[in-house]
């Protein structure tokens, strides 16, 4: 049995977030109004397939993927790059890689007691988040 992501989860910090987006060339006025955003994940897992919708007031995000099916992401809104993108698991872990532009790019999702953990990654530069569960 896989772990289960299920459900919606309310961001509790975002450390490094700022570096992680000069990593990603996200100019600057941009990062002034992302820096401040609650980020809220909504996930929805059967099996070994996903839908995760990230959420805030100012853009969303969302993306649809099989464990172990690689896909083409496009990350609208975001930093607007086309990626090769895998996850797999690794233990209980989710871990995704983005192949493309930017080297050593990814991110990893993991539960720990009631909180969901996310390391976004790329060329070096970690940012690590919290979300808790909403009751
Ligand atoms: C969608 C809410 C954040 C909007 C921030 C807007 C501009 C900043 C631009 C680029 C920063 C890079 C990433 C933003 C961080 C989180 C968004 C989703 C990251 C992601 O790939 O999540 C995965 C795993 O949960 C599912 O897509």
């Amino acid at each position: 049995m896989p772990v289960d992501f299920n459900g919606r989860w309310l961001m509790e910090t975002n450390d490094n977030f700022e570096d992680f987006m000069k990593v990603l060339n996200i100019d600057l006025a941009t990062r002034k109004i992302a820096i401040h955003l609650s980020q809220t994940k909504v996930i929805i897992q059967d099996g070994d397939k996903f839908v995760i919708k990230t959420l805030s007031i100012f853009r969303n995000y969302e993306m649809s993927f099989t464990i172990g099916e690689e896909i083409e992401e496009y990350t609208k809104g975001l930093d607007n790059r086309v990626v090769k993108t895998l996850i797999t698991w690794e233990g209980d872990k989710l871990v995704c890689t983005q192949r493309g532009e930017k080297a050593n790019r990814g991110w990893k999702h993991w539960l720990e007691g009631d909180k969901l953990h996310m390391e976004l990654f790329c060329e070096g530069v970690v940012c690590h988040q919290v979300f808790k569960k909403q009751a």
